[in-house]
């Protein structure tokens, strides 16, 4: 006796379909794509040839694609059941059955206009998700086999081993099936308010706001060094957000309060019709470690918050504004920072365009001179101004500086770690930075040798990072390169090494690399 070719049926649809769902789940939560599922459907669409599909679309009407899509899920449960029939005799023949699909699903995703890295996530997601639940549902069939081969069942009434493993399949399959109709809701939900807020941000209109510019002179020309200016999907991005806050411009509001004359409450609508200010302004962020990459430079462009301060009336005794997003994340800033002639604002566009969502649309701060965690809240919705002593904002909790100002850094870019340089003559450069003071200088040192000076690129303002770049003549072979700033105000960038936590790294960034007589190809 033996299990029923159903069961092993119904453990390949249930995984299938909870795998669609968790993948499905990661695409509404990640990105503000349709489902991996749409995107075969689109795929089929586009390699349909056209006469057929115009013949489908007269015959199906306005359903056509509700139609493809029904065709996909009635063809992958046939795929399913079958995968969970194969299980029966091996582990490998479905997972290539699901391999296969996840191929196709990766490729279908690939082809999508402006499609990343990230839009992979949900197949390998919904491919483990596969993987995993076949297997927890196979295990206890297999079992169920085993028992009834070692001791088949003699009184057919009576209470028998095998009973087990039934009730093993049916709980596994129970709580899959829950879990997964669970993810597909969630992702239902979060996937809607996120699509309907990127169309809202891809139908708003900002006056005031101009495309940026690269100033002229602060590109130093050397191929491999990081781009001056960030592009917004290549912007490092940090926050404590598992799910992205969405909201409506037209539910946007600030409030600022606390020691002020008076409550000063803003929507979007009047925020976008007050006078714009536009700057670049490099942002980075105090979990940068000496040579990394949590730094981007963008041009901003919103309203100078020292104005709205200015009307709110700020009481004499405050020194700092608490401010709250959307998601419940708080950071405390130094009232000073949003109220000196610096450019503090809150932001309402990014490179020219409407904030993306991921770096807080509709509005959040950007302030120079200060860490991200202190200033640069992203979808801000109060600022409460008060006094260091009365509050504790997220990261301070945890152990991190109240104050948190930016300290100068340098990095290199070329070569790459283990690179080749030309040993006579060959180019070395990378960026630089100290945000709100501005960089004088940038030098290199071979092998603990004697600093040389770098040439540095031109920047609009002391907010921004700098390119350099330097020529070397060593011998060739090993060696190490390291590099320092020099600040505006004449200050050495320290070589003495210290932790991210809890106000920023310091000390050197250094790379080895390889010097060589010619450029090899
Ligand atoms: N709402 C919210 N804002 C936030 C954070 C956050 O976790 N939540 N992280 C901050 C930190 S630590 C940094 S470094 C910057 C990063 O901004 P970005 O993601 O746009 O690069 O956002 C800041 N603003
Ligand atoms: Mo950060």
């Amino acid at each position: 006796m033996r299990t029923s070719w159903g069961r092993w049926s119904a453990a390949g649809l249930v995984a299938g379909f909870a795998g669609l769902a968790a993948s499905y789940f990661v695409a509404m939560v990640l990105t503000t794509r349709d489902s991996p599922v749409t995107a075969v459907a689109e795929l089929v669409t586009r390699l349909t040839p056209g006469p057929l599909v115009e013949r489908a679309i007269r015959i199906l009407g306005r359903h056509d694609k509700q139609f493809l899509l029904l065709v996909i899920l009635v063809l992958s449960a046939l795929l399913f059941a079958w995968a969970g029939r194969l299980a029966r005799r091996s582990w490998w023949a479905p997972t290539i059955v699901f391999a296969v699909l996840a191929l196709l699903g990766g490729v279908a995703v690939s082809r999508q206009r402006g499609s990343g890295a990230i839009d992979i996530l949900p197949i390998a997601v919904g491919f483990a998700t596969w993987v995993v639940c076949l297997s927890l549902l196979t295990e206890p069939l297999h079992r169920h086999e085993r028992v009834l081969a070692e001791s088949p069942p003699q009184v057919p009434d009576e209470p028998h081993p095998s009973d087990h493993t039934r009730r093993t399949f049916l709980l596994r399959a129970g709580i899959i099936v829950a879990g997964a109709t669970v993810a597909g809701t969630v992702g239902r939900v979060v996937g809607r308010g996120r699509r309907h807020v990127e169309e809202a941000r891809r139908l708003l209109r900002l006056p005031g706001v101009t495309a940026p510019q690269v100033p002229p002179g602060v590109r130093v020309g050397l191929d491999g060094l990081t781009p001056w200016g960030t592009a917004a999907r290549d912007f490092y991005r940090i926050d404590t957000a598992f799910v992205v806050p969405t909201i409506e411009p037209s539910d946007w509001q600030l409030r600022i309060h606390g020691m002020v004359d008076r409550e000063v409450v803003v929507t979007y609508q009047q925020l976008i019709d007050r006078q714009v200010t536009q700057a670049w302004m490099t942002l980075n962020c105090v979990s940068n470690p000496v040579g990394g990459e949590l730094i981007g430079n963008a041009w901003w462009s919103g309203v100078r918050i020292a104005d709205l301060l200015l009307e709110a009336g700020v009481q004499p005794d405050a020194d700092a504004v608490l401010q709250t997003s959307d998601d419940g994340w708080t950071c405390g800033t130094p009232l000073a920072a949003l109220t000196d002639d610096r450019n503090a604002m809150l932001a309402f566009a990014m490179n020219g365009r409407p904030l993306p969502i991921e770096h807080g649309f509709p509005v959040r701060t950007v302030v120079p001179g200060l860490y991200g965690y202190v200033s640069a809240c992203k979808w801000v919705v109060e600022m409460k101004v008060t006094r260091f002593t009365d509050i504790e904002a997220f990261w301070t909790k945890k152990g991190w500086s109240e104050l948190g100002p930016v300290k100068m850094s340098s990095r290199i870019d070329v070569p790459d770690d283990g690179g080749k340089v030309l040993a006579s003559g060959g180019r070395v450069g990378g960026m630089a930075w100290s945000q709100h003071t501005g960089i004088s200088a940038v030098e290199i040192s071979v092998d603990d040798g004697p600093w040389q000076p770098a040439e540095i690129g031109r920047v609009p303002s002391t907010d921004t990072w700098v390119q350099w770049s330097a020529t070397i003549d060593v011998e060739p072979g090993d060696h190490t390169l390291a590099v320092r700033a020099t600040d505006a105000d004449g200050k050495v960038q320290t070589g003495e090494e210290q932790d991210v936590l809890p106000d920023g790294a310091t000390g050197w960034h250094t790379r080895s690399f390889e010097a060589t007589e010619t450029v090899d190809e």
